[in-house]
């Protein structure tokens, strides 16, 4: 009964940790730690509070209605990020005369996994 507990426990985790579309492969662990199972990426920035960085990439989804930007965007070690695809809230107002295929730089405010931009402009 208490194997069947900590399957759970170790199922319900990931829930929210999912902002970035490729994350760094985490270690198996065989003790049921919740630090441990969560990918290395989140929990560094669960412990850290925010950071931010800076970064480039290119825009391939962009909605300023809603604030949302798709950047395929090249590592931002301040944030301790590999190169990766995928989506920031942003304020709508930031996104105004920014569209798919545009090469821009861009600054993000990280807290847990997801991003926001809080900068960007085009090359
Ligand atoms: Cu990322």
């Amino acid at each position: 009964m208490k194997k069947t507990m900590m399957i759970a426990a170790l199922v319900a985790l990931p829930v929210g940790l999912s902002g970035c579309d490729k994350k760094p492969e985490a270690p198996k662990i065989e003790a049921p730690n919740a630090a441990a199972t969560a990918d290395a990426m989140s929990s560094m920035e669960m412990a850290a509070g925010s950071k931010m960085g800076k970064g480039s990439g290119i825009v391939t989804a962009v909605d300023a209605l809603t604030g949302r930007i798709t950047l395929d965007h090249g590592a931002i070690p301040a944030v301790g990020w590999p190169a990766m695809k995928m989506g920031f809230s942003a304020k709508p107002d930031l996104l105004k005369g920014i569209a798919v295929g545009d090469k821009v730089d861009f600054n993000v405010t990280v807290s847990g996994s997801a991003g926001e931009v809080t900068a960007i402009r085009k090359h």
